[in-house]
């Protein structure tokens, strides 16, 4: 009687675990994504992007916009962790602060793949691969383009910096990126550098607030992505100064609207940062869930844009 009731148990229990998952195709990989936010012209196309190969046969994608809050994230992610999902993926908005839910995820026999943007951990088994750019790069290749571009000028060339999100991997990445190259230069002067957190809005009222305590003294901005940029030359031009002239400007991303901008000459150079990985992120998804060995880190490859190559770009930019 008594061996009947626990067999009868565990068929419950069996079938309870199927009626979960009964909405599920066979075969079908079902992804719990946690994305950033809707923050930049950047963030959208990744999103177009990572949408575009999810939202496909063979997955079911259950997708969260965190608006550029990590405890949103933490939510997102347990409950996916709570729906039994086979694969988390998810763009950090920060570093740090993961481990707890990084753990919940690995003891639930969950796999993570980061993508964009890498974390802070004391056990790198906690995720499976991360997919994105080399924010490092970027931001030497920004420095590199500046010292090229100010090859002749006497210094002192007074730079201000419109930083990322604070404590996110581009933010700290592309600014030592960029100060390993210029910081060799003597000519150069960093004046001000703050947040602009990556956004349009934000970028523009920290410059108003550059050119309000340096007066008409700055003669670079380095900006962390295109957004912010695109803000500040909006501030330089109520400000009644020239951008792209009066104040040169190299940012990164290369959305359209860098193009844009380097077309009429308010921009001088764009860092491309290529936000159209979804294909090779459903692929490294697949792979994962099949338990196949995938890198532990895959480089997104990129190019730099200057004014010069805007107009004849523009056409082609698929972002
Ligand atoms: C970079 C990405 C950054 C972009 C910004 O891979 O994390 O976040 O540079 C976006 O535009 O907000």
């Amino acid at each position: 009687m008594k061996n009947a009731c626990v067999l009868l148990a565990m068929l419950a229990i069996a079938l309870a675990g199927c009626s979960r998952d009964a909405g599920k195709q066979v075969g079908q990989v079902t992804v719990g994504f946690s994305q950033v936010g809707a923050e930049s012209e950047w963030r959208t196309a990744n999103t177009a992007s990572v949408k575009s190969a999810l939202v496909a046969p063979g997955f079911d994608l259950k997708f969260s916009d965190a608006q550029q809050k990590q405890e949103n994230q933490i939510k997102a992610l347990r409950s996916f962790i709570a729906q039994r999902v086979d694969v988390i993926a998810f763009s950090p908005v920060v570093e740090s602060g993961w481990e707890p839910v990084l753990r919940e995820a690995k003891a639930a026999g969950i796999p993570v793949v980061l993508t964009d943007r890498a974390v802070k951990v004391s056990d790198a088994s906690l995720y499976a691969s991360l997919i994105g750019s080399d924010f490092i790069e970027e931001g030497r290749k920004a420095g590199r383009w500046l010292l090229q571009d100010s090859t002749g000028k006497p210094g002192p060339i007074r730079v201000v910096e419109l930083q990322g999100t604070v404590g996110s991997a581009p933010a700290i990445d592309r600014m030592k990126g960029f100060h390993e190259v210029i910081d060799t230069d003597p000519r150069f002067k960093l004046v001000r550098s703050q947040s602009g957190d990556f956004t349009r809005a934000k970028g523009k009222e920290v410059m108003e607030a550059f050119l309000k305590a340096e007066g008409g003294h700055i003669d670079v901005l380095f900006a962390h992505n295109d957004d912010m940029a695109i803000g500040a030359i909006q501030a330089i031009e109520e400000a009644g100064l020239t951008p792209g002239k009066d104040i040169r400007i190299v940012s990164i991303d290369g959305v359209r609207g860098a193009f844009e901008a380097m077309k009429a000459g308010k921009l001088n150079a764009t860092i491309e940062c290529n936000p159209l990985f979804g294909a090779q992120l459903a692929q490294l998804i697949r792979d994962v869930h099949a338990g196949k060995p995938v890198p532990k880190r895959i480089v997104v490859e990129e190019g730099v844009f200057t004014q010069d190559q805007a107009a004849a770009a523009l056409p082609g930019r698929k972002y």
